[in-house]
Parts: C-alpha cells; structure tokens; sequence
C-alpha cells in the first residue's frame, strides 16, 4: 500500500488554521526557531524490520493483522511512516529474519519509497533450523572454536548482505554470558569475544562502521561479556577507528545514568550510535519518550552539546534507530509515536539556551542550570516539529491521518491476518 500524496495536502489543508497560530506562539517562544527547523528536517532515524510487527512476551503473542511478511512489505510499511512523517527515511535489517534475495531489485523500490539501508544486524542469540551448531553456551565467547567460527561466517555474510544493498553500518548485539557462577571463565569469554570480533573487523568494507551493542543481562541472568558500556568500549577501542560503542537505552541496570555515559562516549569519539526505546523496568523495548521523556531530553542535550564541541553533524555522524517492541499496540502507530517523541526531545535539547548554561555552571549557579534545562525541556516545540514535516512534504498530523485514511484496515485488507518475522 502507497499513500497518495493528495490525502497528505488535503490534511495539510485542513490543518493548516491551527498550525500556523501555534506556530506564530512557538516562534515568539523560541529564539532560533527557524534554524531549529532546518535541523529537525534534516534528521531520520532508522526503523527496525523486527518492530513493524506485533512484538509479545514469553507469555503471548497478540498479533493485530496486516503485518508485512517479506522484505518488500517491510519496506512498504517504512515507507508509509516516511511518507506520513518524513523523518523515518531509513531501514535496518535482521538477518535472518530477513533474508535479502534480489539487492539490486530492494534498493530499487527503497529509493522509489525515500529510503536507504541502515546498520543490518547478526543475530547469533537463536539456532536456526538448518544450523550445524548450537548457541546455547554463546556464540563469539564460545569455548568451541567451531561454534565461533560458524558465528564469525554469519557476521560476514551480514556484512556481505549489507553491502549489497548500500549498508554502511553492522550492529552486533550478542546474547552471551552465563547463568550461574562458575559457568564460564571470565577472561577466557572475553578474549575469546575479542579474537572473534576481530575476525569480523577485518572483513568490515573500509568505509563501515561496526556498533557493538551492550546488555546488563537477559537472556543470560549472572553475567554478560558484553554487559556494560565499559565493557563495551574497552572491545572497540581495541578493534580499531571503524568500532564504536551503541547505547541501547533499554539495556542499562536500573537508575543509570545515560546522559553521562552518552557524554562519556561521545568525548572519547567512540560513541556509535542509539537504539531508542523507553523502560520502566528492564529491556522493556517501550514506545520511546513513554516512560522518562526528561530523560530523553537530557541525552538529546548531551548530545547536541557533544557533537557540537567536536564539530559532528548531528543528521549524518551517529546511527539514530529505533529498537521497540509493541504487545498491544498498533506497531506502525508505535512507531510514529516514537519519532516524534525522538523529534521533540531534539528540538528541545536545540532550543537550550547554551551560552546561559555554561555561564551559570561556570558560577556554580545551580538553581539556574536546573531552571534553563527544566525551561526548554517545558517548552512546547511541537508546532516546530509539525512544521519542519510540513516543508518536507510530510503531515501535519501523521498519526491522526494514519488513523482518518484507516491504514492499518487497509493493510489487512491486503494482507491478511499474517504475522511478522522478529522478537
Ligand atoms: C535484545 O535485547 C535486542 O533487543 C537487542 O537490543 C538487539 O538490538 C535487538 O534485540 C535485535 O537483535
Ligand atoms: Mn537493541
Ligand atoms: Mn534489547
């Protein structure tokens, strides 16, 4: 299913009263609004196949309908939520869950759509059915060196895949760790790790990026040997200038600190990139800004500030990806409300008022830092966002159209009562 750009302009239209007496509110607010909106359109952040389907638990799944079954509706589906919003303009793939046949043939309708190939991901945390071993004991920190092997051949071909369809990224989350002490020797899991991912390294295209992504714990509840942003700095420094660290923000201990650690990373030119989501508990995978939006406000503001002062684009230096999980909810409505929660804390973090920040904490004036963060983060910028969809040809409104053109009836329509491949 393809939207038609007429139902976009005819929403537009309708909207159009409203939106601009907002935005007139919004721009005697906000100083800068303009250049906060050349910002906003340029930014997309990447959708993750695995997320255009209802997600569940160990408990149940709930599938709702219409879900995309091959690689093509995946595709289809990002490119609704770019049309409706023009900022999700990217995909990252799973293999294999998606297994790409035709390269050329995908990148043909991903262009026809406004789409390019993010990061693609290994997934060595599963045995597949025709596998020869098994990953129960891990995958890269495995103590049988044909089980690393087998792990290392299916990042290559990841790799290969990638490349193929004009990837430039791989992210490697790994599974493994240990359940009870004394399970695995720590040092050996990890040089272990470390000789494979170098193997991985090596067969990386010149102008790739590696992301390792780090995990407290689950599925492996003792230990993991990629388990923290130290541990997993201390692997891509060692790796080499292609590897970076990617901050997941679901995958911390409880009360962490991911601004300071987003600071930290980004400092040491080691910070890769970002699977958004928002948590409660643990790796909950919810809908991103749901839970702690000052949260997301604060790594938007270490991150406009870090990239900044070390002269990076914010569009174009970092790998910006969703990674969610919807058990009740419509996921492609998940997604939206993702985007723009991600969309709104990056115009809040530009709208701070930086030289007065920098001037109150010079004078250890603290209740004056507070009052300029809490003062963007309190400030609606929405009008921002919806305007900056607007001159890129996106709706003012995409959810509320997503719902008035009654996609998700459509694509059940057409599709059927199919579920999709992922967590
Ligand atoms: C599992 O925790 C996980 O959510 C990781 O965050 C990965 O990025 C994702 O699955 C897909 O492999
Ligand atoms: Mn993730
Ligand atoms: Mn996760």
């Amino acid at each position: 299913m393809r939207l038609d750009k007429k139902h976009i302009d005819n929403h537009n239209t309708d909207q159009s009263a409203l939106h601009n007496k907002r935005l007139r509110f919004a721009k005697d607010e906000i100083a800068d609004a303009d250049q906060i909106i050349e910002k906003l359109k340029a930014f997309q952040v990447a959708i993750p196949s695995w997320a255009l389907g209802t997600g569940g638990t160990r408990f149940g799944r709930f599938p709702g309908g219409g879900e995309p079954g091959t690689i093509e509706q995946k595709l289809e589906d990002v490119g609704l939520l770019h049309a409706l919003n023009q900022s999700s303009g990217a995909v990252s793939l799973h293999i294999p869950w998606d297994i790409p046949q035709d390269h050329q043939a995908l990148k043909n309708l991903a262009a026809e759509l406004g789409l390019s190939f993010d990061a693609v991901n290994s997934n060595t945390f599963q045995d597949q059915k025709d596998q020869e071993y098994s990953y129960k004991f891990g995958s890269l920190q495995n103590v049988d060196k044909q089980v690393r092997d087998q792990a290392i051949a299916h990042n290559l071909e990841v790799i290969r895949h990638g490349e193929a369809l004009g990837s430039k990224s791989i992210t490697v989350w790994l599974s493994d760790g240990s359940c009870f002490p004394g399970q695995i020797n720590f040092r050996r899991a990890y040089e272990n790790t470390l000789e494979s991912l170098r193997e991985i390294y090596a067969g990386l295209p010149a102008d790739w990026k590696l992301f390792l992504e780090y995990k407290a714990f689950e599925p492996n509840f003792y230990s993991t040997t990629v388990g923290d942003w130290g541990q997993s700095y201390s692997y891509v420094n060692k790796l080499g200038e292609k590897a970076y660290t990617l901050v997941d923000l679901g995958h911390h201990l409880p009360n962490a600190n991911i601004e300071q650690i987003v600071s930290l990373l980004l400092m040491e030119g080691k910070l890769g990139g970002f699977h958004f989501n928002d948590s409660k508990y643990g790796d909950d995978d919810l809908t991103t800004g749901s839970i702690k939006p000052y949260q997301l406000f604060l790594i938007f503001n270490e991150l406009v500030e870090g990239m900044d002062a070390r002269g990076m684009n914010h569009a174009n230096d970092l790998g910006w990806m969703i990674d969610a999980s919807h058990n009740v909810k419509d996921p492609l409505e998940d997604l939206l409300q993702s985007v723009e929660a991600l969309m709104i804390a990056y115009a809040q973090a530009l709208s701070v008022d930086k030289q007065a920040l920098k001037q109150a904490q010079m004078e250890s004036d603290v209740v004056r830092a507070q009052e300029i963060l809490q003062h963007a983060f309190r400030t609606d910028v929405r009008a921002l966002v919806a305007e900056a969809r607007l001159q890129t040809g996106g709706a003012l409104q995409p959810l509320g159209l997503f719902r008035d053109l009654q996609v998700r009836k459509q694509l059940v329509a057409e599709r059927g009562f199919q579920q999709s491949t992922g967590l």
